[in-house]
């Protein structure tokens, strides 16, 4: 008997929507691009701030949108543009997000103040949703942040948020970080009846 034709691949029983948010350069384009199943859909322009001229040419100026299957949960990345003068775009992408990843460039001059200003931008957001800190271009010669100083900023400010090491050119690592927020989600009493509510997406 050939069992074979038999086998399927798990299909994706439930959804849930993140956010990827973070400064200009940390990699979250990067990101959903490394990790999606799909073609991503993004919204690339020249960029015109100096800041967003650091890494690359172009940067965001809407969002992303990538799709990833984490057993059997279909997840819908939306990436927002780090960029300051789009950064509204976060505001109308979150709703219905169920979980953050906060993408940090660790070869900014001061990343925990760029930690901060997105911790503080989002905080309504995070008293109720759970969030993963992702530092990115830890491997740049010329990064001097350690993880220890963003775990002693979070427990000072009271941030109760997981924090990773992250190359977002690698898929692999990528998915890591997301499986991770997935976790944390489902993780969280009370989660269902926020998607019953209106927060579940197909
Ligand atoms: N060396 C190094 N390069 C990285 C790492 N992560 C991402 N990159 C590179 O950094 C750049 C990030 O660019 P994007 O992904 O466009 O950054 P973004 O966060 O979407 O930027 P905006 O849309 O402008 O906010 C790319 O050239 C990546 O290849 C890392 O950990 N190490
Ligand atoms: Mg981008």
């Amino acid at each position: 008997m050939n069992y074979s034709t038999n086998v399927q691949r798990p299909s994706a029983n439930d959804a849930l929507k993140i956010l990827i948010v973070g400064n200009v350069g940390s990699g979250k384009t990067t990101a959903i691009s490394a990790v999606s199943e799909i073609q991503v859909v993004k919204s690339e322009a020249k960029a015109t701030e100096q800041d967003a001229l650091y890494r690359k040419d172009t940067t965001t100026v809407a969002m992303d949108y990538g799709v990833v299957n984490i057993d059997t949960t279909k997840v819908h990345i939306y990436g927002t543009p780090g960029q300051r003068r789009f950064e509204f775009m976060a505001e109308i992408v979150s709703k219905g997000a169920a979980g953050m990843i906060v993408m940090i460039d660790n070869g900014y001059p001061e990343p925990l103040t760029e930690v901060d200003y997105f911790l503080q931008r989002h905080h309504g957001y995070l008293k109720k949703h759970p969030a993963i800190i992702a530092i990115t271009h830890y491997d740049d010669n010329n990064t001097e942040t350690n993880l220890i100083e963003y775990h002693g900023y979070l427990r000072k400010n009271g941030f109760p948020c997981a924090i990773m090491r992250l190359d977002a050119r690698d898929k692999h690592q990528v998915r890591r970080v997301i499986e991770k927020l997935c976790h944390e989600i489902k993780k969280r009493p009370g989660l269902d009846k926020e998607l019953s509510r209106g927060e579940k997406v197909s």
